[in-house]
């Protein structure tokens, strides 16, 4: 139920017989715990689409955060951050439209044996019965829940075949002023680059997001493609991607090289861990409204029984 792998790709081509049996018992054990669980709210329903956007036929529900009320749509989709399109909450779902999502195609090199592209479409269309829905809690000073439509990460990257080398994961966005007219401005340092460590890709709460609320991501969101890593902060989650490379050394990321004494690479949600200018122990639940009680922010955002064994040894104020 949990897992089902569509005939036309066979499971030892995305994956590795263990690696497949290792993740389906973490669903079957994710599902039955309710991983993220930090409200007893309702069980919230199997999440509708919002008719709004292109639905997504045929996905299934991986059971992941079943037990979470996702935020409203209109929240998730107009209260967003993507500088290439201005940076103000709401100027992500006003300006995103001159984005083009089709063609797209994406790029993955570096340490791996079979570099290559592959078409949005061709992804989709490969992943389509592949692809569960996953609530899970986002935080960065605000917090939401999303009813992501996605697939986790390392099945697409076992395609590739990484090597030994491969110790890191690098991410790009898009580049083009005209379709993200916010890269005519030096905010950041365009491409947005982010990166996560393989072990870190590799993990099956790590997803690709190709759609929320059952249907195709609204622009503003990331579309076609963004990642989404709920143990750590949001600017990890990189939007619109178009390259993905494997590499041997910690790859710049946006955020850490633009103030690196205040983001570090990793980035996890800690809430032992300040932000040099602010304080990350209590957040802020969007739908509450501006003057409701802030709540206590956990640590890996309440990930961590699924994620604290990757950091075992590390020293999280010194690697935050
Ligand atoms: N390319 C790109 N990706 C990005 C950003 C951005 O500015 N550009 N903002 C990040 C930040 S700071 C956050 S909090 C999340 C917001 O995701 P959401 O708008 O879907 O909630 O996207 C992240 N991904
Ligand atoms: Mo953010």
């Amino acid at each position: 139920m949990l897992i089902k792998k569509p005939s036309d790709i066979k499971a030892s081509q995305i994956t590795d017989r263990a690696a497949y049996e290792q993740r389906r018992t973490f669903l079957k054990a994710a599902a039955l715990a309710g991983v993220g669980a930090i409200t007893s709210g309702p069980a919230a329903a199997l999440v509708k689409p919002a008719g709004k956007g292109e639905a997504v036929s045929g996905i299934k529900d991986s059971g992941i955060g079943a037990d979470l009320t996702p935020t409203e749509y209109e929240h998730v989709t107009g209260y967003n951050n993507f500088y290439e399109f201005g940076t103000g909450k709401s100027d992500p779902a006003r300006n995103a439209h001159t984005l083009h999502t089709r063609p797209w195609t994406v790029v993955v090199d570096g340490e791996c044996e079979v570099p290559g592209e592959i078409g949005i479409e061709d992804l989709l269309k490969s992943y389509t019965q592949e692809e569960r829905i996953y609530r899970l809690r986002c935080v960065e000073a605000w917090s939401m829940v999303v009813p992501w439509v996605g697939f986790p990460l390392g099945d697409l990257l076992q395609r590739f075949k990484p090597t030994s080398q491969a110790k890191y994961v690098a991410f790009e966005t898009l580049v083009d002023t005209e379709q993200m007219p916010g890269q005519k401005r030096a905010v950041l340092e365009w491409p947005y680059r982010e990166g996560l460590r393989m072990d870190e890709a590799m993990h099956p709460l790590t997803l690709l997001a190709t759609g929320l609320y059952g249907e195709l991501l609204p622009n503003q969101n990331g579309a076609p493609l963004r990642l989404v890593v709920p143990w750590k902060y949001g600017f990890k989650s990189i939007k619109s991607i178009v390259r993905i490379s494997f590499s041997r050394q910690i790859p710049e990321t946006t955020w850490w090289k633009y103030a690196p004494k205040e983001y570090g690479f990793y980035s996890n949600v800690n809430p032992d861990v300040d932000h040099p200018r602010w304080s990350q122990a209590r957040e802020r639940y969007i739908g509450e409204g501006l003057f409701a009680s802030k709540h206590p922010t956990l640590m890996f955002n309440g990930y961590g029984d699924q994620v604290a064994s990757l950091y075992s040894g590390m020293d999280l104020r010194k690697f935050f």
